[in-house]
């Protein structure tokens, strides 16, 4: 990435030291991207929204981060700037990964940044998007299972959400919604391997940098063999679109493992990995590039609300065909990891 010579830098609390494009205000900057649709950040300042019989009114942050000099944040939650700069620089990176590899600029395509807010609420420990106020909200977790919620794969899933939903529109229930959630984590690892900053090296790990020792697993979810969490199944059943979508997705996730890396054992940035398949095949893998741009297509061009995991094979198997030709490698390796994860 090219650094702006007028361009300020932050200190987040998982991202290490990254550019930051910046908006002048007066004699002081705001972390505001002018470069990508005005994407900015602000803090909730430990407030929640206000809900009533469940509908709640969700406000767009409007206490954006501002500094007297080009710098925010020192890598410490001590200062409120640093979860700010983690999330402000996950949607960076994530605005950057969706225009470099698939011409998408922005999450509904229409060049327009999102926003961001922090801190919000006490031992909050999650994350989410939502479609109203296009933006995202961060909690700073709990202390004992989950520390702030603010990592590049965090934000990448939840920025992932708006695309799903300015697109395939997955119903966020039964097999759709396992697949909703599958498309934030798949995208979230494509996110985190393409930024390739050292402070947060690709994986095929969910979560592992929020989770805390209390939380009792390295990470909330495992892509190469989904049941490392305990609850996800590692291969489709018709009793799948019974779980919670966190869980029913890890098929797909495992699918995407498979037909990224292949099979069996291997060994990546560090991270060990052991997939395995439910007919006892050996698949080579197509390489995550290839993985990733199918996916892509199969969620803007095939996938519907309704889809389930059936009609992702086919959906996967039609954008195979579009980028790579019938009978091509990539087209028959997509119909083997389906069934590798019985999928027919
Ligand atoms: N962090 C959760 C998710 O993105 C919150 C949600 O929206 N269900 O899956
Ligand atoms: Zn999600």
């Amino acid at each position: 990435e090219t650094i702006k010579t007028d361009a300020g830098d932050g200190q987040g609390l998982y991202s290490g030291t990254v550019p930051l494009q910046l908006t002048k205000s007066g004699t002081s900057y705001q972390m505001k991207d002018p470069t990508r649709g005005g994407t900015y950040t602000g803090d909730a300042q430990n407030q929640a929204d206000l809900c009533f019989f469940g509908f709640c009114v969700f406000r767009a942050p409007t206490n954006v981060f501002t500094s007297t000099t080009t710098h925010f944040g020192d890598g410490t939650n001590t200062n409120r700037a640093s979860a700010g700069v983690d999330a402000q620089y996950g949607t960076d990176e994530t605005w950057d990964f969706y225009k470099d590899v698939f011409g998408r600029t922005g999450i509904k395509g229409d060049g327009k940044g999102s926003s961001n807010r922090v801190h919000y609420d006490n031992n909050y420990a999650n994350a989410f998007w939502d479609d109203s106020c296009f933006c995202m909200t961060y909690g700073d977790g709990d202390g004992t299972q989950l520390a702030p919620l603010t990592a590049l794969d965090v934000a990448a899933h939840e920025m992932t959400h708006g695309v799903t939903s300015a697109t395939a529109n997955l119903t966020y229930s039964g097999e759709s919604g396992g697949l909703n959630e599958a498309t934030s984590d798949i995208m979230a690892a494509a996110v985190e391997f393409y930024a390739n900053n050292p402070s947060e090296q690709g994986n095929y790990l969910v979560g592992e940098r929020v989770v805390l020792p209390g939380f009792g697993s390295p990470a909330l979810r495992f892509m190469d063999k989904p049941s490392r969490d305990g609850k996800s199944p590692d291969f489709w059943s018709s009793s799948l679109g019974n779980l919670d979508v966190h869980y029913s997705s890890g098929v797909a996730n495992h699918f995407y493992y498979l037909l990224s890396e292949g099979s069996g054992a291997k060994t990546i940035n560090g991270v060990s990995y052991n997939s395995p398949t439910s007919d006892g095949s050996t698949l080579s893998g197509i390489g995550r590039d290839a993985a990733t741009r199918i996916w892509y297509r199969a969620l803007t061009t095939y996938m519907t609300s309704g889809t389930d995991y059936k009609a992702a094979r086919a959906a996967t198997l039609n954008a195979a065909k579009d980028l790579y030709g019938l009978g091509s490698a990539q087209y028959n390796a997509v119909a083997a990891t389906w069934t590798a994860v019985n999928v027919n």
